[in-house]
């Protein structure tokens, strides 16, 4: 599965934003990655519902939604208004997980689960059957610019083992200071969407574009490492 890019939305120019779409658009990305917060359940508040709502409108990109919010199962309306290829609810956040699921796929969004980086993967063991993805936070959820998680690495191949021991195939995505070579081990070890913001694709005085071009060569790059190093295992010569 080739890996995908996820610009982060919430790290773009909002007084600029169409024009930071455009720019990402050119530069292929694959998804646009917008958080929704509310203040509760994170401390800080994001974007909303309302503008996800006209950057679906206004672009092709398809646009995945991760709710950082309390009783997500609360915002169904709100979800559905936007029309989003994907969304992605905390586990941590509501007690019906399966419902909420289920619901949400009926109206034929791709579904995720999150994990913040202190909940263990056997939290969404029961889940594995049900959902389209699973989202590993590397970061503490709410803010942008922070500190990868190392002790999240395992946990990706935990719950890669976990995804796949139902169906192959399915998407890990991982959120939170992907530099260059944080991105290289999550995919190394299983992640396949890469949530890019301040620490690649929205770089201070770099330009748009030319970020979303090079952190693709790099990713591309990875990514057929690790496709030869997987033969080689095969091969026995590794
Ligand atoms: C944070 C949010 C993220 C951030 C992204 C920022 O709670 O879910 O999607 O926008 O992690 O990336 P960076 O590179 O600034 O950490
Ligand atoms: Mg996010």
């Amino acid at each position: 599965m080739p890996v995908k890019i996820a610009a982060s939305l919430m790290c773009a120019n909002l007084l600029d934003l169409a024009r930071d779409i455009r720019a990402l658009e050119r530069g292929e990305v694959d998804l646009l990655h917008i958080d929704v917060m509310d203040g509760h359940f994170v401390p800080n508040l994001a974007l909303s519902f309302e503008l996800a709502e006209k950057v679906v409108r206004n672009t092709q990109v398809p646009v995945d939604l991760h709710l950082m919010v309390a009783r997500p199962e609360n915002f169904i309306e709100a979800i559905r208004r936007v029309g989003p290829l994907a969304v992605s609810y905390h586990i941590e956040s509501t007690v019906s997980p399966v419902r909420l699921t289920r619901t949400l796929k009926a109206m034929g969004i791709q579904v995720g689960v999150a994990l913040n980086p202190s909940t263990p993967a056997e939290a969404i063991r029961y889940l594995v059957e049900e959902v389209d993805f699973a989202l590993l936070m590397t970061v503490e959820p709410g803010f942008a610019g922070q500190k990868f998680i190392p002790q999240v690495l395992p946990k990706i191949r935990t719950v890669r083992q976990m995804l796949d021991s139902f169906l192959k195939g399915r998407a890990i995505v991982v959120d939170g200071n992907l530099t260059p070579e944080w991105a290289k081990q999550c995919i190394v070890a299983g992640a396949t969407v890469l949530v890019a913001g301040t620490s690649s694709l929205f770089r201070e005085g770099a330009d748009l574009y030319t970020t979303c071009r090079d952190f693709r060569a790099h990713v591309n790059n990875v990514e057929q490492q690790r496709v030869s190093a997987v033969s080689l295992d095969l091969l026995g010569s590794s």
